[in-house]
């Protein structure tokens, strides 16, 4: 699915920097993924309670008397053979060998969409992961990201701290508290090494995840997102935002 990519560069680049963003999902695999989920109810907020279509977000916010920041199709997206496709394809897993070793699968897929809200307050800002903070899922990780919509600087761009994935502080690695303030992980690691990952829908990274991150707010375009993730444990209920769990 992605040409003359090598899965050795692409792991090269994650070792230096923690992150790589030259990937790109043929046109008709993108459109369908998107497809499916525009057609797809989703779930708000990771609560099986409220179920709407995308196009609905504005009457679901309404209709729930909450503020709805994401949209996430959990298991259903099983059903979509073009987001199965991208799982499996083997520069995916490859490059997850590369880095995390030959015990290394394939352990979450999921797609949602953050959406522009203008209700949210701190908290719930918060809980939602738009602050820097590093995953905990597992000892060692890769996540695969691609955007199935366009993403500007508008429309929630995922940004990641270059470098940060080898060099923690140590009060940053013996804190439980997930979201760090962007000066504070900002002043460590140097502003020039945030980057703001923008593009058109079909735009693909992956990122070691014990590097900082975040996804930002959606100011007025909805985001749609998809995540591969490989890992090296068994599947574990910390990793479970209701996405299946591959075996
Ligand atoms: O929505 C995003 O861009 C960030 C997602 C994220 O932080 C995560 O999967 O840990």
């Amino acid at each position: 699915m992605f040409g003359e990519i090598k899965a050795a560069d692409v792991a090269a680049e994650l070792r230096r920097t923690g992150i790589f963003s030259g990937l790109t999902l043929p046109t008709a695999v993108q459109e369908e993924i998107a497809r499916f989920a525009n057609e797809t109810p989703c779930f708000g907020n990771f609560d099986r309670r409220i179920e709407f279509l995308a196009s609905e977000h504005a009457e679901a916010e309404q209709r729930f008397g909450r503020t709805i920041l994401s949209g996430h199709h959990f298991d259903r997206i099983v059903r979509c053979e073009a987001a199965l496709a991208v799982q499996k394809d083997p520069l995916l897993l490859n490059v997850a060998k590369h880095c995390l070793g030959g015990e290394t699968k394939l352990i979450t897929t999921r797609t949602w969409w953050s959406f522009p809200t203008k209700t949210a307050s701190e908290a719930d800002l918060s809980r939602a992961s738009f602050k820097f903070h590093f995953d905990l899922d597992d000892w060692r990780m890769l996540k695969f990201f691609f955007y199935l919509s366009d993403v500007d600087a508008d429309a929630g761009p995922h940004v990641y701290v270059r470098g940060s994935h080898n060099r923690r502080r140590m009060k940053h690695q013996l804190t439980l508290l997930v979201g760090h303030p962007s000066e504070e992980v900002l002043g460590f690691y140097g502003e020039e090494n945030a980057v703001t990952l923008t593009g058109k829908a079909g735009t693909g990274f992956v990122e070691d995840p014990f590097g900082f991150h975040m996804g930002t707010l959606a100011k007025h375009t909805p985001r749609l997102m998809m995540e591969a993730g490989f890992g090296v444990s068994k599947p574990s209920k910390r990793r479970y935002h209701g996405e299946p769990v591959i075996r």
